[in-house]
């Protein structure tokens, strides 16, 4: 049955945010303007009256901030949320994350006010001067390239019309985000009811699949490999994938590479795991299998594979149509998630693909993974004595205290091969498209989708910067929740610094005494910064002094329930082994 649901509101923007609450989102990150007034005035009526189902609002400082919890908390839960921010203006402070969250496919439910169209006469018309300069011709083009979908709501009748429909274009794969404008005028009309589909007859979450032709070439192509080698990126945003990849790899012994991803995809312990460079395996492969890479490598760093090599890519949009130029060469093109193809092209690799082959390449695998681990030993005990801190040493000392359940955030700086993660989906990198300063309020949706476990966001000083930590360290404290942010605190922008220097090896910054831009010294006291919120702040200069800090700084996260932060001054990562 198509059954009907008649709510009592007041306003459109009551009806609004209730349906939003009965389709399932969870939280309203807001951040808001003049344009907000119907939306205050609906939460408090909705609050009053105690309606059920109720999003949770939490008031964000900045939209960067807001747009990467929403970002995160997806990615933990696989449930998109809803962000608000104040018109073009607040919209422009959360492009930066919405970029992010675009390129790794992350739903969100974007949306800003619109400054009032009328200039007098109805309920919420201009009443300041922000409402003129704030009007634009085209809201939504500031966000276009990077939103699936946008619209503007212009009238009640069609409430339900566009809420379902920027869900179910957000949730279809390729996800993404959808960006909805809201006229103050138009939140603002009085309504007495509202009736809407209780269940909606939409398309929400639609995966696309793969065809019998597409798995039929991939298991053919993976069934002859002798050298197999799987490049694993974006594939774990979706928990279901997670352990399929980790199952195809196991069963037939391939070897993966995680390079570049934003969610781990299997443990560290899985056997096939080889590293996270795609040298030096690249070179030798006659089979590439790509898993939602967008950059399953970089030419100009690791060259690419061997010319008789054959290349797959598998994900939901597997050549990225949304990237202008993508060349990697591609023999097949497998069109679904690793969750719904990898087990298709298991089941018509069976008896094709040749025991002894896969039996042999397992154990020679398996050896050169436990030398490779062997060989970082002696590199951690010569780290162990060097000031400033090393990036290994810090890596270690972080691994030795984190504990298994732990979840990491690491914007930029925790070198990855000196951590182990028992689990897959509990360290999440930088998101692709590499625009910084989400880690804070990653680790923030990190926090607010498990509060129970404990959550360490490890960034570089400039991300940190970039992520706006007064709102950030805000937000943690209004919500009552703790995280230890590790600041890899090198004063500079290494990364920055490094690409002039790859650019220009024998060139003037090269010979400077300091490249130019790219300092950041004297170093900050950010230890200071986080004595505002309450939280706990240590400043660690030198290596012996780290391990005891790191458990001062999780007593204070796990035992006192407050945020902490550790100011690691650290040396440079580029030359660490
Ligand atoms: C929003 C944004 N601005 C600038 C950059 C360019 N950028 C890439 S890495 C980097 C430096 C990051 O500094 P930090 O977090 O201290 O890490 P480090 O390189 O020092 O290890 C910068 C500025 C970016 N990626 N995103
Ligand atoms: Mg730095």
């Amino acid at each position: 049955m198509n059954a009907k649901k008649t709510i009592a509101v007041e306003s459109v923007a009551e009806a609004y945010l209730t349906l939003m609450a009965e389709r399932g989102i969870e939280y309203f990150f807001a951040n808001g303007g003049t344009d907000f007034a119907p939306i205050i005035e609906a939460v408090a009526a909705i609050n009053e009256k105690g309606t059920s189902p109720r999003m949770k609002v939490v008031s964000v400082g900045h939209e960067n901030v807001a747009t990467s919890m929403a970002m995160s908390y997806y990615l933990h839960t696989g449930r998109p949320q809803l962000v608000m921010f104040h018109v073009n203006v607040g919209t422009a402070n959360g492009i930066n994350a919405l970029i992010d969250a675009a390129r790794d496919r992350v739903p969100i439910i974007f949306t800003a006010g619109r400054t009032p169209i009328t200039e007098s006469g109805l309920k919420g018309s201009r009443d300041t001067g922000i409402h003129w300069q704030q009007e634009m011709f085209d809201q939504a083009g500031m966000v276009r390239e990077f939103c699936k979908w946008d619209y503007e709501l212009r009238n009640a009748e069609q409430l339900e019309a566009v809420v379902d429909r920027a869900i179910e274009i957000a949730t279809t794969e390729p996800c993404g985000p959808v960006y909805l404008t809201l006229p103050r005028e138009v939140m603002a009309q009085s309504l007495k009811s509202f009736t809407f589909t209780a269940k909606p007859r939409r398309g929400f979450g639609t995966v696309p699949g793969p065809t019998a032709a597409q798995i039929e070439s991939a298991a053919g192509i993976l069934a002859r490999a002798e050298r197999p080698l799987i490049i694993a990126q974006g594939a774990a945003r979706l928990a279901a994938s997670a352990p399929a990849i980790a199952d195809f790899a196991e069963r037939f012994a391939v070897p993966i590479v995680e390079f570049r991803t934003n969610v781990n995809v299997v443990s560290t312990e899985h056997p096939m795991l080889v590293g996270f460079n795609p040298l030096p395996h690249l070179k030798d492969a006659d089979a590439v299998l790509c898993l939602e890479a967008d950059t399953p490598w970089i030419p100009t760093q690791h060259g690419n594979p061997p010319d008789d090599a054959k290349v797959i890519h598998l994900g939901v949009d597997p050549l990225f149509q949304r990237i202008p130029i993508r060349s990697f060469p591609c023999d097949v093109a497998v069109i679904g998630t690793p969750a719904l193809a990898l087990p298709l092209i298991a089941k018509a690799m069976e008896g094709r693909a040749q025991r002894a082959v896969i039996e042999a390449r397992r154990a020679r695998i398996a050896a050169a993974k436990e030398s490779a681990r062997a060989a970082l030993r002696p590199n951690i005990e010569k780290a162990s004595k060097e000031t400033p801190i090393s990036p290994v040493w810090a890596a270690h000392c972080i691994n030795e205290a984190k504990g298994d359940d732990a979840i990491v955030v690491n914007e930029y700086t925790l070198i990855l091969r000196y951590v182990q993660f028992k689990e897959a989906r509990t360290c999440f990198g930088p998101p692709g498209a590499g625009g910084l300063g989400v880690g804070v309020g990653s680790a923030i949706g990190a926090k607010l989708a498990n509060p129970d476990k404990t959550v360490i966001a490890t960034l570089g000083d400039g991300s940190y910067m970039f992520g706006n930590p007064t709102a950030g360290h805000y937000a943690l404290s209004a919500l009552g929740l703790p995280v230890l942010f590790i600041i890899f605190n090198n004063g500079m922008w290494e990364e920055v610094e490094g690409s002039a220097l790859r650019v220009f090896p024998d060139g003037h910054a090269a010979r400077a005494n300091q490249v130019p831009v790219a300092q950041l010294g004297p170093n900050p006291h950010y230890e200071h910064l986080i004595a505002v919120y309450g939280g706990y702040g240590e400043r660690v200069d030198r290596p012996d002094q780290l391990p005891g800090a790191l458990q001062r700084a999780l007593h204070a996260v796990k035992v006192e329930k407050r945020q902490a932060l550790i100011n690691l001054i650290v040396g440079r990562r580029g030359a660490a082994p």
